[in-house]
């Protein structure tokens, strides 16, 4: 009998079910992963503010950019069907956004209303309601509205605004330098597209450096922007004018993970990712694979539209448990669920410290991993910061659940894939928010014998 991945769809949801044969199973060939997803967002929302027109080449058609896109379509901006991965934008122009008749739906994303809420607050005379799905309406949003609020922003929800659906109204905002008690990329990219709206100097300073995709994208479209490595500290000159760009999206470090986890853990693998992006902000994961002794070459490093891009080749080799915590946390924090699949089939205890803003993701990504990873027997205690996770006990396959979180679902696909018998992935269809062809690039590169 050959392993088998199919997907059942049940009248709610789907599940994925990997049934791993006796006969031996390797990952094999040459593959490539969606466009990345922050600057899929990313390239959308500039679009959407800038003059004149923003064509995107590989955006990621997940749901999460699809949620953009219909946002900012409500908003003025014309932006093309998703339906193949060049999108044409034709820019509104900064502060020429409209008042949408209708309630914005960020869906699942928290990128999507975080951003968002930056560029809507410093709209004058305009009133906005945003909104999401049951996962991003208890996400906390206090972390960009109280900045906001202190350049002068009217903004009013649930639990004094930190829950969405949230209401806007529209203001003239003032420059601020906000000192972000968290390294997030989210927070930093709002106070910015808030910054491109005011007269002066908006600065933002994070206590470790988070991905920096805003202010890359932000410089090409022209804005001004000053960047202290030694503080973490990026500065906006506003009021600014943004001009619409070509931009090209590379492939997902944070897509690419679950393979470089899937061909280390299992025998016999190698797989070659092409084109993914490696953006010095994203490539903690590389690192802490490399902590572990995984084997990965990358070739043919290069830059593609101003972003550093590279193939990765992943062969098998048993891994070794590491600690990782500190600054090197907000450079890997989405791959910490697939990294805690590494870490169950690695010799030893890995301990991932810092991490206590994965609570807050999705779902609640400390617990959920635990407590799924435990069901199919692997040994992982959870810390109110991170996981404790002692490899090497064999995993059996057993019904687990994504609790809607995409990142949950792949990477319980993947421990699937190494663990004895059958593993249910309850409401897998959640990757689809990331990566839609997930199931079907798994099926491609599984090879038996
Ligand atoms: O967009 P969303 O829902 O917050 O997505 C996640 C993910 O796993 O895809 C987090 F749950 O990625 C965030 C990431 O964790 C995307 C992101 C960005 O594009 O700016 C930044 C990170 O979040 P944060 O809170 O650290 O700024």
């Amino acid at each position: 009998m050959a392993t088998s991945i199919v997907i059942v769809e049940t009248p709610e949801s789907q599940q994925l079910l990997i049934q791993k044969a006796n006969a031996s199973l390797s990952l094999q060939g040459s593959i490539r992963v969606p466009g990345d997803k922050s600057i899929s967002h990313r390239a959308l929302m500039l679009g959407a503010i800038a003059q004149g027109e923003t064509t995107v080449e590989g955006l990621l058609l997940g749901e999460d950019p699809r949620s953009t896109a219909s946002c900012f379509r409500a908003l003025g901006a014309e932006i093309s069907e998703l339906n193949t991965e060049r999108v044409r934008v034709q820019g509104a122009g900064i502060g020429q956004l409209i008042e949408p008749a209708n309630i914005l739906d960020a869906g699942n994303s928290g990128t999507t209303i975080r951003l968002m809420l930056g560029l809507l607050a410093g709209q004058p005379g305009q009133f906005f309601s945003v909104t999401g799905d049951a996962s991003l309406r208890s996400r906390p949003m206090s972390r960009v509205v109280k900045p906001l609020r202190q350049m002068g922003a009217q903004i009013w929800g649930r639990q004094d605004g930190n829950l969405a659906p949230l209401a806007i109204q529209g203001q003239h905002l003032r420059p601020i330098h906000y000192h972000s008690p968290i390294a997030s990329a989210q927070v930093k990219s709002c106070i910015l597209l808030a910054g491109l709206m005011t007269e002066g100097e908006t600065t933002v300073t994070e206590p470790a450096l988070s991905r920096d995709h805003s202010e890359r994208m932000l410089r090409a479209f022209g804005a001004q922007l000053s960047i202290d490595p030694e503080t973490h500290s990026v500065t906006i000159t506003g009021p600014a004018q943004l001009h619409g760009q070509p931009v090209i999206v590379p492939g997902d470090i944070s897509s690419a993970a679950f393979w470089l986890v899937a061909g280390s853990i299992v025998p016999d693998s190698d797989l070659v990712i092409e084109n993914v992006g490696v953006n010095p902000t994203r490539t903690g994961i590389l690192e802490a694979l490399a902590m572990m002794e995984a084997d990965i070459e990358l070739q043919n490093q290069r830059e593609v539209a101003g972003e550093p891009v590279a193939d990765l080749r992943v062969r098998h080799r048993q891994l070794k448990a590491c600690e990782i915590g500190g600054d090197l946390i907000p450079r890997l924090i989405d791959e910490i669920p697939i990294l805690a699949v590494a870490a169950a089939f690695a010799q030893g205890t890995t301990v991932i410290r810092d991490a206590a803003e994965l609570r807050v993701k999705e779902s609640d990504r400390l617990a959920v991993m635990a407590h799924q990873l435990n069901r199919l027997g692997a040994r992982v205690t959870e810390l109110p910061d991170g996981l404790e996770i002692t490899g090497g006990t064999p995993l059996t396959g057993a019904e687990v659940d994504s609790h809607d979180d995409h990142r949950v679902a792949m990477s319980l696909a993947i421990a699937g894939l190494n663990a004895a018998g059958t593993t249910t992935i309850n409401r897998a269809e959640a990757a689809a928010i990331s990566y839609p062809n997930f199931t079907a690039t798994l099926q491609q590169i599984c090879r038996e014998g």
